[in-house]
Order: structure tokens, then sequence, then C-alpha cells
């Protein structure tokens, strides 16, 4: 049987910085059956917005018996993934998630497990396996909590005490029972609050984060137009959200994982927002290929683009902003572009938004898409 140790070795050797053990009860019992009831709870509450795919496979979550019959551990590794943070350029620019400044950490992750897999099968010949990265079946978090790799906090997010939350989980099941952490992680959230207090769009509440408030969620998850009451909301966003991180204070003095290996550019850390809106959707495929953007695709973040371009007051990106309007083939950038460029001011916008042929993007000019000037934005 490995020890906690050798399968530590094995983790760092294909990547991983920290490895944990969780017990596994098949059918999700036991320590897991509190977390089992805070994800029903939190899909009953309709806080999974339109990610269908999470309630599809809830039982699978629930029971990971149904993943890999007879599994016993569950081995949770983290890869550090916030780099030095990258120079903001001059100019028009958005704000990308530390995540995904440079590599995809997915296909980083997937390979370690692949690793890690064949070396545990080198010692157990006919181990069964079931590997998961972010969109499998499985809760992460609850199982990084009772292999002890850190605390959730009250941001919901898996915090170890020495490298802080920016970690990215994977998990790998096996049907045999590994030495598991005998104990969980003392929560050491206290009595801060400092990453509820600095949500700006108070997402997150007892029950955890609701996406249908996240900037996250609205940035990278969600297909088709922005709803006109969360555009302001996203600031200058354009994929994800950092605040409820870059606020809490066990990331202060956490180590930035290595860039030679992550190879954070300013282009992916602070995209041109005249660029990405500029670029027709189909070459944007390419600027995006092998990083975490390609989650919310070209339409995605040409969309999120607009708006943070509207929200930062970006006059410099009417002129691209107005060509979306007038000859985008697609009717959710034109919409979100109508809307745009009426609050940079554009005297054509309302009657090209009119004359559209699609209602997605005449419906913004009805008298409630007209938009206020928010004072903070001068
Ligand atoms: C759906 C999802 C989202 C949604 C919903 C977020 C959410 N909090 O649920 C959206 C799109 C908003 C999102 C945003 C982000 N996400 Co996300 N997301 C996921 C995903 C795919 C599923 C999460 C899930 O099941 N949510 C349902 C709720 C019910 O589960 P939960 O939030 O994990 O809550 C659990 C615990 O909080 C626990 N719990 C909370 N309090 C308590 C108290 C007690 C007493 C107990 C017993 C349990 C408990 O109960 C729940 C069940 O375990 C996971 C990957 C995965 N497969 O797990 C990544 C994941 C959670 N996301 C991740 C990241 C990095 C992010 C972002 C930081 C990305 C960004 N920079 O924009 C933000 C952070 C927002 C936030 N504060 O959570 C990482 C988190 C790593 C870490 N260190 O924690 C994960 C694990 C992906 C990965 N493989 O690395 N995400
Ligand atoms: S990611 Fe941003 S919007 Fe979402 S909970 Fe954290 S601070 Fe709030
Ligand atoms: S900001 Fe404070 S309350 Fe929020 S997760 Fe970090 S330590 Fe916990």
């Amino acid at each position: 049987m490995i020890d906690l140790e050798t399968l530590r070795a094995e983790a760092r050797r294909v990547g991983f910085e920290l490895a944990g053990v969780a017990p596994v009860e098949p059918a999700g019992g036991g320590w897991f059956a509190p977390h089992a009831a805070r994800l029903r709870a939190w899909l009953d509450a309709g806080h999974d917005a339109d990610m269908s795919y999470i309630a599809e496979r809830a039982a699978e979550r629930v029971v990971p018996g149904q993943l890999l019959p007879g599994v016993q551990s569950a081995i949770v590794l983290w890869l550090p993934h916030r780099t030095p943070d990258v120079p903001r350029p001059d100019g028009a620019v958005g704000r990308v998630a530390a995540y995904a400044w440079g590599r995809d950490y997915h296909n980083l992750a997937r390979k370690g497990l692949r690793k890690l897999r064949k070396a545990l099968l080198a010692l157990h010949p006919g181990l069964g396996t079931y590997l998961s990265v972010d969109t499998g079946p499985v809760l992460e978090r609850a199982f990084g909590a009772r292999a002890a790799v850190g605390w959730i906090g009250k941001s919901t997010m898996l915090i170890h005490p020495r490298l802080g939350t920016f970690g990215s989980l994977a998990v790998l099941f096996v049907d045999v029972a590994l030495p598991a952490a005998p104990a969980t992680h003392p929560d050491r959230c206290g009595t801060c609050t400092a990453c509820i207090d600095a949500c700006p769009t108070d997402a997150i509440g007892p029950w955890g984060v609701d996406a249908n408030r996240c900037i996250s969620y609205w940035t990278i998850e969600h297909r088709g137009v922005i709803p006109r009451a969360m555009r302001r909301q996203l600031g200058e966003w354009v994929f994800g959200c950092d605040i409820c991180q870059d606020v809490c204070p066990w990331n202060r003095d956490a180590p930035r994982a290595s860039p030679e290996r992550w190879q954070p550019v300013a282009a992916r850390a602070w995209p041109d927002l005249v660029a990405w809106i500029a670029t027709p959707s189909a070459d944007l495929e390419a600027l995006i290929e092998g990083s975490p953007l390609r989650r919310a695709g070209p339409q995605g973040l040409r969309r999120n683009a607009i708006i943070a371009a509207a929200n930062g007051r970006h006059t410099v990106a009417l002129p691209a902003i107005e060509g979306v309007l007038r000859a985008d083939p697609d009717p959710v950038l034109r919409a979100t572009a109508a809307w745009a460029a009426q609050a940079l001011g554009s005297p054509d916008a309302r009657a090209l938004a009119a004359a559209d042929p699609h209602p997605l993007v005449r419906a913004e000019t009805a008298p409630d898409a007209r938009i206020a000037r928010d004072p903070r934005l001068g």
C-alpha cells in the first residue's frame, strides 16, 4: 500500500504542489453527507443559474460509487496557478482572472493525473481509478477539505495556510483504501469577512456563492446577452473575477507560481479591448488556443470586452463597437454593442439598433435600455 509521503513525492514529480487523501464511501454517507446536503440546497435555491450540467449529474456528485464502483479514497491535488503579476499596459484593457493569464490548468492537471495514475498502477496492478478536473461531476472542494489540503473559507474557496486560495484542484478516485488525513484542517477565517464585504455584487451568502450574482459566472459560463442589471456590475472584468481572493489575507504572503511553467502573457492578462471587439469571432479562436479563455468562447469574450469598454468609458473603442453593431453576424454581440455604443454617447446607435432585423438588438432601444451615467465612472 502506498504511504502518504510516497504519494506526495509522486504528486510533486508529476507537477502538483500538494496532495492529500480523503476516505470515500461509495454511497456518499458519513463525513460527506453535509456537503451533499449543501449541494442540494444550493441547487434547490437556483444558485446554479443556467449551469444545468451540475444538476444533470447531481446524483453522481453525491454518490461517488456511481463514478467508480467500490471507490474507497479520493486523492486531492493542488496546482498553484497565480504567477507574479503581469504589469498593466496603458490604454483600454480588460481584466482577466489569474488562473487564465497563461496555459490552461485543465491540460496540465489532466496530464499530471494520468502520470500519477500510471505510477499507482505500477504499485497496484488492476487498480480502479476515476479522474476529474473541474467540469467532472465531483465536489472537489469537499474532498479537498476532508483531505486536509485546506479549509473552505467564507468565500467558498479552499484555502491552504501557506499557498492561499490561488490553486486549482484535481481529484483521483481509487478503489483501494489509502491512508487518509486523520482530521480536517481547522477553519482559520475567524471573524474576517473581507471577501463578503468586497464582493461588488453581494454574491457570497450563507449558502455559498449565488452564481446568478457572480461576475465569474456571467463572464465565463453564461451564453447569450448579459442582463442589463448586471452589465455595469462587471466593471472591467472580461473573464472571471478575483476580487474575493485578492482581499483574502491568506493570499498576502503566498508564494507565486512559476512563470516559466504557466507562461503568462499580457495579451491574456490584460486584453486589448479594441482588438478583442474588432477581431472576428472566427479569428479570435486562434488567439485563445491552449488557454482557459476558450471556456467563454469568442462570442463571450467579445461581448464582455464591449461591456468593459463601456464601463471604463473607453471612447477609443466606440468605432469598433459601432462596427459590431452595424455588421457583426451575431445578434448577441450586436445587442451588447447597441447598449455600449449608447453608453459611450454614439449619435447613431439608437437608430441602428431600431433598424436591426433581430428583436434582441431592437430591445436595446426600449426606454429602460437608456443608460444612466454612472457617477463613479466620471
Ligand atoms: C460551478 C463552479 C463555479 C460557479 C459557482 C461557484 C460556487 N462557489 O459554487 C462559478 C462560475 C460562479 C465559479 C466561480 C469561481 N470558481 Co469555480 N467551480 C465550479 C465547479 C465546477 C463546481 C462547484 C460546485 O459544485 N458548486 C456547488 C456548491 C454547492 O459547491 P461549493 O461552492 O464547492 O460548496 C461546497 C463547500 O463550500 C461546502 N461548504 C461551504 N460551507 C460549508 C460549511 C460546512 C459546515 C460544510 C460541511 C460544507 C460547507 O459545501 C459545498 C459542498 O461541498 C468547481 C469544480 C468542481 N468540480 O468542484 C469549480 C471551482 C470550485 N472553481 C474554482 C475557481 C478557481 C473559481 C473562481 C476563483 C474563478 C475566477 N477567478 O473567476 C471563481 C470563484 C468564485 C467563488 N467565490 O466561489 C476552483 C476553486 C479552487 C479553490 N482553491 O477553491 C474549482 C475547484 C475548480 C478547480 N478545479 O480548481 N465556479
Ligand atoms: S468571484 Fe467576484 S463576483 Fe464572484 S463571489 Fe468572488 S468577488 Fe463576488
Ligand atoms: S477573506 Fe477572510 S472570510 Fe473570506 S475566505 Fe479569506 S479569510 Fe475567510
